[in-house]
């Protein structure tokens, strides 16, 4: 089997695979013991910015649970830290904007990523770790703009957007030029990590589901359309992921991905018919769940697989890891999952 014959490679590109791929977001990080170890203390932009620990965190939850791609260890807002627009990212908390973007002059602090000399620890890293995966896929990924301008705005993590929200109506001409310029930098990172051999891309629209299909259809669909289109020639296959996103599933379909990622909320055959034909789904287990005794956890698993239909299903959480999850029990469920045969194949 090459690379490109890998199951999940296949999946994305919706062709018939021998078994479901699985894979986690957030399967690095805090659920493993041997993060803890290797990474230590401190911002995880400082684990980032040395190729050869970001290489071993990507490879721990591979050796691990012999999930079908890994993700590159870094975090949505590395771009916009490296043009020093004065982002951290805090631990147990999240990405910390010093001073938050509140007028355009604050635009002027978005120069355009140059990924050569901004984030070359990236390019190093992916291309150490292509060398080391060998057949698993690795998947390169950026943040889409409407998440990523959710912290520089609202200055960290946030519950309602509010003030994202009212700059968006308020001041629609910064609005799209603060999209656009966040789009041209997404753009810019994942042509890079394609450019040192990232085999799939995804775009984390995390928090568009806090937005009504009118606001995200005319606000922030077309710059993360621009993304989506801006990589289409690269060949690789294109997954767009966010929570809370049912009602937006039919928008992003028109975005331009092979793959759209759907959390709990929505089951995977009812996704399907929201999206449209000739789009694969990634999804969609509760990580809630995880926590959950095996019988329940199995039981769920196996309703996720059945409900995906088997063919042009990438297995996954609906998001990422919960840190308190045993990786006992992501183990057993990367098992589960590979010894099911796919929905809807003639059983053996
Ligand atoms: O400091 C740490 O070790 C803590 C946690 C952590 C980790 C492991 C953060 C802080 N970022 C990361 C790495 C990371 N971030 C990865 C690679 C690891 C993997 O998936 O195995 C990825 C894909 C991300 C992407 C990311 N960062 C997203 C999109 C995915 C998602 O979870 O929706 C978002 C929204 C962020 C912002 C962010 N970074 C970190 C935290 C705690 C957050 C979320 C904060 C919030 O709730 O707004």
């Amino acid at each position: 089997m090459s690379r490109a014959d890998s199951p999940f490679l296949r999946a994305c590109r919706g062709q018939p695979t021998e078994r479901v791929p699985v894979w986690f977001m957030r399967q690095a990080g805090r659920s493993l013991p041997e993060y803890r170890a290797a990474r230590g203390e401190g911002s995880i932009l400082d684990a980032v910015r040395r190729p050869e620990l970001a290489a071993e965190l990507t490879m721990q939850p591979v050796r691990r649970y012999g999930v079908d791609a890994a993700i590159l260890f870094s975090d949505i807002v590395v771009p916009v830290a490296a043009v020093g627009f004065g982002v951290d990212v805090v631990p147990g908390r999240g990405p910390v904007v010093e001073a938050p973007l509140r007028s355009r002059a604050d635009l002027a602090r978005l120069r355009p990523l140059e990924p050569e000399e901004d984030v070359p620890y990236v390019i190093d890293t992916v291309r150490a770790l292509v060398a080391d995966l060998g057949d698993v896929p690795l998947i390169g990924f950026a943040g889409a703009p409407f998440t990523v301008a959710s912290y520089l705005v609202e200055g960290g993590p946030s519950r309602q957007y509010t003030r994202t929200k009212v700059l968006m109506r308020a001041e629609p001409a910064l609005w799209e030029a603060l999209l656009d310029a966040l789009a041209d930098m997404a753009l810019a990172f994942l042509r890079a990590q394609v450019g040192a051999g990232a085999a799939a891309v995804q775009l984390f629209d995390s928090w568009a589901g806090a937005l009504s299909p009118d606001d995200y259809a005319r606000t922030v669909l077309p710059a993360s359309r621009k993304v989506l289109e801006g990589v289409a020639d690269l060949g690789v296959p294109r997954i767009h992921f966010g929570v809370g996103t049912g009602e937006l599933l039919g928008l992003m379909a028109g975005a331009g991905a092979e793959v759209v990622g759907v959390d709990w909320r929505v089951p995977l055959d009812e996704a399907r018919r929201r999206l449209g034909p000739g789009v694969a789904v990634q999804g969609n287990l509760d990580p809630a769940l995880c926590l959950a005794p095996w019988e329940v956890l199995s039981a769920e698993a196996q309703r996720v697989l059945e409900r995906g239909g088997g063919t042009g299903h990438v297995f996954n959480l609906g998001h990422g890891v919960l840190p308190e999850t045993d990786p006992d029990a992501l183990s057993r469920l990367v098992e589960l999952v590979h010894a099911t045969p796919p929905a809807g194949a003639p059983r053996p």
